[in-house]
């Protein structure tokens, strides 16, 4: 392997002004800034394209672009882009000689190896930016990516501290941190400041809201055991993870990990891409953008939960929300990923993308990406994923024939 990324760093160091075309989440955003800062750093202008997704559409658009580098996606159209470098750790078809796949080395890119990982291994820096793409991709910190983390922390780029990990603990009032970490919260408000009352908690000084961060430590304890004892109510203990343990601080920011990752997703999906490659770079004005982008997001999403309370239909095998007309594509999975904690079968979210169907799917006693692809070999369409986290893109005709062969699946 070590050959091999000698070979592609000289590859892309052959470049005269190169474009970087990457997939429009937080993996996709992290790798470009990554690769960005390092044909930046050679002296090289960059251009760059974000996409959803690189369907035959999008394919012809990009086929005559000179200098391509694509980032978190690509793996098994290696052959139709042979002037391409595609860096991308989504489960390969075949072997292709353009293409850095880790699965090629035996390295399970849907759990050791992000897309930023890769980027970070091939440029052997910016190891912090990695991580945003891992936490994106929700893979554990194993394989390559532990690597990354632990490398990160010797530089000192993080620092790491055992907390509750709600988003927000530093960057927004403790009732709106609480809102968006409970779903019950979410659609129902009142009942947040009912729960902070009960405990004693200020949520106010003067005009000012107060974060988690500024309450008194007594404050602070009574807090974090209330809010673990309610998730271990609501979602047993299994999941507690998720709302407390250990929380990386990123330096570069003075930001949460799981808060800026989450800032750099909703960039993607609110069409501004640039603005978290910005971030990702290191520009904490884009930063202040970011957030912003967050919160118009976040009004969405609270939007998608509260149709989920109603529509949400048991399929057998799965849960499926019908976003159409209702919620974007961009938002569809995030709102099925809150949802998932809740229910014990997978949840399957659609929604309108353009003339098409945008299909994201949730779930963890299952391998979300295998299914996918299994359910493809007898449904036309385009898609696949990781382990608790897939999707695929749909015409409108397919969606009814997807959704049969996905129970039958599932059901089994
Ligand atoms: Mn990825």
């Amino acid at each position: 392997m070590n050959s091999l990324l000698n070979k592609i760093r000289k590859r892309l160091a052959a470049l005269e002004s190169p474009t970087i075309i990457h997939h429009y989440d937080a993996d996709g955003i992290s790798s470009a800034a990554i690769i960005e800062l390092f044909l930046e750093k050679m002296g090289k202008k960059v251009e760059k394209i974000s996409l959803k997704v690189l369907d035959n559409e999008n394919l012809s658009k990009i086929k005559d672009i000179p200098e391509k580098v694509i980032v978190d996606f690509g793996t098994n159209v290696g052959d139709q882009l042979p002037d391409a470098i595609i860096i991308d750790h989504h489960t390969p078809q075949a072997q292709y000689p353009n293409v850095f796949n880790p699965h090629y080395f035996g390295i399970d890119g849907s759990r050791e190896a992000s897309t930023s990982s890769l980027a970070a291994l091939i440029t052997g820096e910016n190891e912090d930016i990695a991580l945003i793409g891992i936490t994106g991709d929700r893979q554990p910190f194993v394989g390559i990516n532990k690597q990354h983390l632990d490398q990160a922390i010797e530089k000192g780029l993080v620092e790491v501290i055992e907390d509750i990990k709600l988003f927000g603990r530093r960057s927004r009032p403790v009732h709106v941190m609480l809102t968006y970490a409970f779903p019950d919260f979410l659609q129902s408000p009142k009942q947040v400041h009912a729960f902070l009352k009960r405990l004693n908690i200020r949520v106010k000084e003067g005009v000012r809201w107060l974060t988690y961060e500024e309450l008194s430590l007594e404050e602070k304890v009574r807090l974090a055991s209330a809010i673990v004892e309610k998730a271990l109510y609501m979602w047993g203990i299994e999941k507690i993870d998720e709302v407390y343990g250990t929380n990386y601080i990123l330096r570069r920011w003075s930001y949460d990990l799981k808060e800026i990752t989450t800032i750099v997703n909703a960039t993607g999906r609110q069409g501004k891409s640039e603005v978290g490659i910005a971030i990702c770079k290191g520009d904490l004005k884009a930063l202040q953008e970011g957030l912003r982008l967050l919160k118009k997001h976040q009004r969405e999403v609270a939007k998608g939960l509260r149709l989920a309370e109603n529509e949400l239909e048991d399929m057998g095998g799965f849960y499926l929300l019908d976003g159409r007309g209702k919620v974007s594509d961009g938002v569809i999975g995030v709102v099925i990923s809150i949802l998932e904690r809740d229910y014990d079968r997978p949840l399957v979210g659609i929604a309108y993308d353009g003339e098409r169907i945008k299909l994201s799917m949730r779930g963890s006693n299952i391998h979300v990406g295998k299914v996918i692809e299994e359910v493809l070999k007898e449904v036309d369409g385009i898609g696949g994923g990781h382990e608790r986290a897939g999707g695929a893109h749909l015409e409108q005709e397919d969606l009814e024939r997807f959704l049969e062969v996905l129970n039958k699946k599932l059901r089994k």
